[in-house]
């Protein structure tokens, strides 16, 4: 019989890894969710593909080991991720065990926080800083997306990968690594996706709808936005503002706003990209950045967090005191190297 450990060991092998305390993590997970039945998964607001394509695998994994599971997320689907849920509607169980896929910290439960903020007993995610509170935590901040750890799981776990799961997976790391090509890409990354494309998955359909179509109103807003690019620090800083004007004439959504954030840094000589967006009580802003500036650390300076190259963080100050304090930071972080 093929155990959790030797499946856990093959999977690992695929991915080019021979670390036994890794696997022995996976072993603790994997054992733990075939120990559970009548599962929630939690996905984190404003979901992206990492934590749905998470939620959506783990759940097909989970239900083709004859468990029941189901997925939640505070905010609603976005269009473009509903092949994710097909087929999937919610099965009616009493809930007895809740795992968090791909959120970094209780808040990011959204509206759900304060019901399952103390109840997750499985944290799967790769964000470095993970906040989460629970009994069991796997955060690798070394895979690129947490679909990476998904797969392994669901290998150890010896649960069915069909075709759907495997587009699942590949949106997650797909989505988190810009179609493989930020700098968090590692060989492993490239290796599960090999294993998820032997399901004869569509992995250009679905770049193509998670990465490259644009709605009218995200490209109008696009063109507006563009329009506010300055630069700093000797153009080494670049700086998009969206407007509340902007965002009313284009009937633009959340959702239409992803995106942009990647302009500024795309342009030559720029090692910090910064893109400002209106909250009800201030400023939101994504920092995209090079090898010289750490998004991550410069954002936690503003009580913000994410990754090395793309984080986030709010102000409640007035936009140009907003901005000031972090082109300031931006400054100082660059005149350090
Ligand atoms: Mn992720």
């Amino acid at each position: 019989m093929a155990t959790v450990k030797k499946r856990a060991k093959k999977a690992l092998k695929i991915c080019g890894m021979a670390d036994n305390d890794y696997r022995n993590k996976i072993v603790t997970i994997a054992k733990a969710l075939l120990k559970m039945d009548n599962v929630v998964i939690l996905s984190h607001r404003a979901p992206d593909g990492d934590t749905l394509g998470c939620a959506f695998a783990l759940c097909r994994g989970m239900r083709s080991l004859g468990k029941k599971a189901n997925v939640i997320c505070a905010d609603e689907i976005p269009a473009k991720y509903s092949f994710m849920s097909e087929g999937m509607e919610n099965q009616p169980f009493e809930a007895k065990h809740f795992v968090s896929v791909d959120i970094a910290a209780p808040h990011l439960l959204g509206k759900l926080t304060d019901e399952y903020k103390d109840k997750i007993e499985i944290c799967v995610d790769h964000h470095l800083n993970n906040s989460i509170e629970a009994p069991l935590k796997l955060v690798d901040s070394k895979a690129a997306a947490t679909g990476e750890v998904i797969w392994m799981l669901l290998c150890a776990m010896g649960a069915a990968i069909d075709k759907e799961t495997a587009s699942c997976l590949f949106a997650a790391i797909s989505t988190d690594t810009g179609c493989f090509k930020y700098s968090n890409v590692t060989p492993r990354t490239h290796l599960i996706a090999v294993e998820l494309m032997k399901y004869d998955i569509d992995c250009a359909n679905i770049n193509f709808h998670l990465l490259d179509e644009v709605s009218q109103a995200q490209l109008e807003l696009k063109k507006l936005a563009l329009t506010t690019l300055e630069y700093y620090c000797d153009s080494q800083c670049a700086v998009i503002t969206i407007t509340e004007d902007m965002i009313k004439s284009t009937n633009a959504s959340p959702e239409d706003l992803d995106g942009i954030s990647n302009i500024p840094r795309s342009v030559n000589g720029v090692e910090c990209g910064i893109t400002m967006r209106p909250i009800p009580d201030g400023w939101k802003v994504s920092v995209r950045s090079s090898e010289k500036v750490n998004a991550s650390e410069l954002c936690a300076k503003f009580g913000g967090g994410g990754h090395k190259a793309a984080a986030g963080c709010k102000f409640s100050e007035s936009y140009e005191d907003a901005k000031k304090r972090l082109v300031d930071a931006v400054s100082e972080m660059l005149s350090q190297q």
